[in-house]
């Protein structure tokens, strides 16, 4: 899953823009060929989210379709034609001249389908894909679960706490590679003293014996080596003298060309390595600390669509307050973020979109594994090259069925689901380190939940939120139940902790003196209490605050206005006070 470049022998058309638009509640548009085109159709913006592009379909989340025509460049002929769609939220099918060309489930991953034969080079063609987002309980994450009626009903129905938005979230693209062409490429490195080992192997689209080669430059450095494809597949080494490493310090990246006699593909590589040790995580083998947010795609109008603007402002605002890290919480990041992290040095814990995880009936569990283990798989392929990504999240916040969030370490004798949970759990994080042996793996964990979930985890990740939905109010006695959960954690494992959430919602511009919840001072104080508590701990190894930015959630009598509000900025990136105090521990000179 190669992201499509453009230069001499590969070409790339993106078609962002207007598209036209029409919802199909009724599902009427396959039988009647609304591929060819949308009687009254609307015009709708890609990338984007329907639902804030229209108040009408602010709630849909049914069928709808969207279709455009474009030409494909006649200097393209002779060579394969793709269609690539960056993500379509929850499921997208693709239709090229009245052909339905094929189908993809699960929503923030790219899929592409060859469309070469299908290609009219004398006329423009028609491109129809559509979207469909349904909140059904075999679906990660699930939505319109039985367990969700009740007093903290939100609707929409979803299990999880940000807005379900809807749509073509990313660019689609043409694009068209030679007939011979670099399918993939994997780059692995490893430091040996001064020198950096690149270790690369290339896989062209046929099982063929060919040469090539391999070129690596940058910072005075240019390097080469031969490839010889046998089958398909080659691999090379290159060592490079006195490597300048990547680090979020030093974001340093070589440009790394795998050439062919047909092909010629290029991308930026990061010399680093990544590890645990006790206590520590190891970047480049020196301890480095995560510290930053969890986040969401998310902003007014575009919704989940990729926002370049956007993206860039919030790199420099996480910069402003010395973060060097984030979560993907909770789906896999458009691949422009991930690019943007490894040029600017961002430590990156990538997850899948496995929230809320539940252990329900048995067809459920194994429809749900099927679907995670999918997603890994497509989640490894497309970002395993990125220097930033240091960490895989096969799950956020998996749910026992009953807490203990007192902390005492046991059920009560009920079932809490934790044999099914650990079984499933463990398949995923074993997928996910046997794809991928060099980054470490990890369950974001809930706060009560089993601890033998974390057994098998690199690095333990802990959302907790002592002093909100525990203790709101009480900092005192919240910061003696964290640290004491902390210190507990540490003596069963030993192994790094990072506090991959905790926050309190705020209400920006509220006051208050004493703080009380949902005020500016409270939640800097509560900021201030956690990053205080974690400073006295060698072994927590980065804490990230819940929320960078306040997001759209369902609605809720736990959401004023829609709203998450435990954004460290608001939805429209204004710093409440608790960002000044993170500038305080984490951009002090
Ligand atoms: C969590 C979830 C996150 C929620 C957050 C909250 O534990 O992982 O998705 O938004 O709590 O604010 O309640």
């Amino acid at each position: 899953m190669l992201y499509p470049i453009q230069n001499e022998v590969r070409n790339r058309l993106d078609l962002s823009g207007i598209w036209d638009f029409k919802a199909d509640p009724e599902g009427r548009g396959e039988d009647e060929g609304w591929f060819d085109g949308l009687e009254g159709a609307r015009p709708i913006a890609v990338p984007g989210s329907w639902n804030e592009q229209y108040e009408d379909l602010f709630n849909y989340l049914g069928l709808a379709w969207y279709v455009r025509r474009a030409y494909v460049p006649a200097g393209w002929r002779g060579q394969r034609i793709f269609l690539r769609v960056g993500s379509a939220n929850y499921q997208g099918t693709v239709y090229v001249n009245g052909e339905r060309v094929g189908s993809h489930e699960g929503g923030h991953l790219p899929f592409a389908f060859e469309i070469s034969r299908l290609v009219r080079w004398d006329a423009e063609n028609t491109i129809a894909i559509s979207v469909e987002n349904e909140l059904k309980p075999t679906r990660v994450p699930s939505g319109n679960m039985k367990s969700a009626i009740g007093a903290f009903a939100s609707f929409p129905r979803t299990t999880f706490d940000f807005f379900p938005f809807a749509g073509l979230h990313r660019p689609v693209v043409l694009y068209s590679v030679p007939h011979v062409a670099i399918d993939d490429i994997t780059v692995v490195t490893t430091i040996d003293r001064s020198e950096g080992v690149v270790k690369v192997t290339a896989r062209l689209s046929e099982p063929a014996t060919a040469g090539g080669s391999l070129t690596l430059s940058g910072g005075g450095t240019a390097l080469r080596a031969e490839l010889a494809f046998e089958d398909g597949v080659a691999t090379a080494e290159l060592r490079v003298p006195n490597a300048r490493l990547w680090s979020d310090k030093d974001p340093y990246l070589y440009d790394l060309t795998v050439q062919t006699a047909d092909d010629r593909y290029t991308l930026e590589v990061g010399i680093r390595t990544i590890a645990v040790e006790g206590g520590k995580i190891l970047l480049n083998g020196k301890p480095v600390q995560l510290n930053g947010y969890g986040r969401h795609e998310d902003f007014i109008a575009s919704g989940k669509g990729l926002n370049l603007p956007l993206m860039v402002k919030d790199y420099g605002l996480m910069r402003w307050t010395g973060a060097n890290s984030y979560r993907t919480s909770h789906y896999p990041y458009s691949e422009e973020e991930m690019q943007l992290a490894d040029r600017e040095g961002f430590l990156i814990i990538d997850e899948i979109p496995a929230v809320s995880l539940q252990f329900d009936t048995e067809e459920n569990i194994a429809e749900r594994l099927r679907v995670s283990l999918q997603q890994i798989d497509e989640l490894v392929a497309r970002d395993k090259n990125h220097p930033s990504v240091v960490m895989w999240c096969v799950a956020n916040e998996p749910m026992p069925r009953t807490l203990d969030l007192a902390g005492a370490g046991d059920s009560g004798g009920e079932d809490t689901g934790e044999a099914e949970g650990k079984a499933m759990l463990e398949t995923l994080l074993a997928r996910a380190r046997e794809l991928d042996p060099t980054r470490l793996v990890t369950i974001v964990t809930l706060m009560g939940g089993p601890q033998s979930w974390m057994e098998q985890c690199d690095v333990i990740c802990m959302n907790r939120y002592w002093g909100w939905y525990v203790l709101g109010g009480e900092l005192d006695k919240a910061r003696a139940s964290l640290e004491g959960e902390l210190d507990q954690v540490w003596a069963k494992f030993g192994r790094p902790i990072i506090m991959t959430e905790f926050g309190a919602d705020t209400m920006a511009g509220m006051h208050g003196h004493p703080s009380v919840m949902w005020t500016e001072e409270y939640q800097a104080d509560f900021i201030r209490m956690h990053l205080e508590a974690a400073a006295a701990r060698e072994f927590v190894a980065g804490m990230q605050v819940w929320n960078f930015a306040d997001f759209a959630a369902v609605q809720s009598i736990m959401r004023v206005g829609g709203l998450n509000m435990k954004g460290v900025f608001t939805r429209t990136r204004q710093p409440k006070m608790a960002a000044h105090v993170l500038r305080e521990f984490w951009a002090r000179p």
